[in-house]
């Protein structure tokens, strides 16, 4: 299939995909790619790893587009409605990466409530004495509450129940296959949990979602956890939040202006911060490659002749 690639990737997952397919890696510039896309336009594939936006300005002009495939599981830069309606097929590799997110977001719990990171900067520092003074915070029989219970969701709900958590869930609708309590506002969520794991997909539908009044229904004594987008919490109205006391303590994997971090954020002792690898894994890039080849295989397949 003739595939335009439009962000770079994992390295073995490009090599494998030059070796079945025609690629042609999209030139960085919006300029440079219109060019490209004047000169050639029978592409049938693109894939992406989320970043490269497919709008209805590409779209158009690929005529003979039939599937996408996402290195990742957020597709928030798809125009997803007009993909629908050109019948575009569209895949994620959310399989492959579920549980390495789930698994980072339970490390970033942990790191928030015993205070892992930052005992380690205490004893690296030398302060081995005063920081034994300092008492953590226990998992179990604490409240957790996730935004968005698709299969990384799921996956942090299992891991939070094995901790003996108790979960509750908000999403558009409720799900009956699971165990789980449904919320079907974040701000009532917010109220009953003690901790708020944000896992939902980013986009339009849920820009700044946890916003001042969400977190204020966490309250100080709450935390925080984004392995999400950037773009789901409002980071100036989360910043205001911390400097006033009204939550215990954030993790975050992602920031609404990557890669860059407020120095507020850096700064203030009750965060955890990595710089957006909750699905970084060797194990998970190989198998996301994987699942990412096999979809355009897969579209080739059902190809009419
Ligand atoms: C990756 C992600 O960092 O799955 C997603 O949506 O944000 C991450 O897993 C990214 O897709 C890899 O380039």
């Amino acid at each position: 299939m003739k595939v335009l690639q439009l962000t770079r990737l994992h390295e073995p997952t490009e090599q494998a995909l030059a070796a079945s397919h025609e690629v042609t890696i999209a030139p960085q510039t919006r300029k440079d790619l219109h060019d490209l896309l004047l000169a050639e336009q029978n592409f049938e594939g693109i894939v992406t790893n989320g970043k490269g936006k497919v709008d209805r300005a590409l779209l158009e002009k690929l005529p003979q587009l039939r599937v996408i495939s996402c290195f990742g599981a957020g597709m928030d830069n798809l125009d997803l409605q007009l993909i629908g309606r050109r019948g575009i097929s569209v895949y994620n590799t959310s399989d492959a990466l579920k549980d390495d997110v789930a698994d980072h977001a339970m490390g970033l719990v942990i790191g928030l409530l015993r205070q892992i990171v930052r005992f380690d900067r205490d004893l690296r520092n030398r302060a081995w004495h005063e920081a034994r003074q300092r008492l953590s915070v226990s998992l179990f029989g604490k409240r957790m509450g996730i935004v968005g219970l698709g299969k990384i969701g799921c996956a942090i709900a299992n891991r939070g129940s094995a901790f003996r958590m108790e979960i509750a869930y908000s999403g558009p609708s409720r799900k009956i296959e699971q165990p789980f309590i449904f919320f079907s506002s974040v701000k009532q969520l917010a109220r009953w949990c003690d901790i708020l794991i944000v896992c939902c997909p980013g986009g339009p539908a849920t820009q700044h979602l946890i916003d001042v009044e969400t977190l204020e229904a966490l309250g100080p004594s709450g935390w925080l956890v984004n392995v999400a987008r950037g773009s789901v919490v409002d980071q100036r109205a989360l910043l205001s939040v911390l400097r006033n006391s009204g939550i215990a303590g954030v993790a975050l994997d992602v920031f609404e202006d990557e890669p860059d971090v407020p120095l507020a954020l850096i700064e203030d002792p009750r965060t955890v911060l990595t710089p957006h690898v909750s699905s970084g894994t060797h194990q998970t890039r190989e198998r996301m490659g994987q699942m990412m080849i096999a979809a355009l295989d897969k579209a080739d397949s059902t190809v009419q002749c």
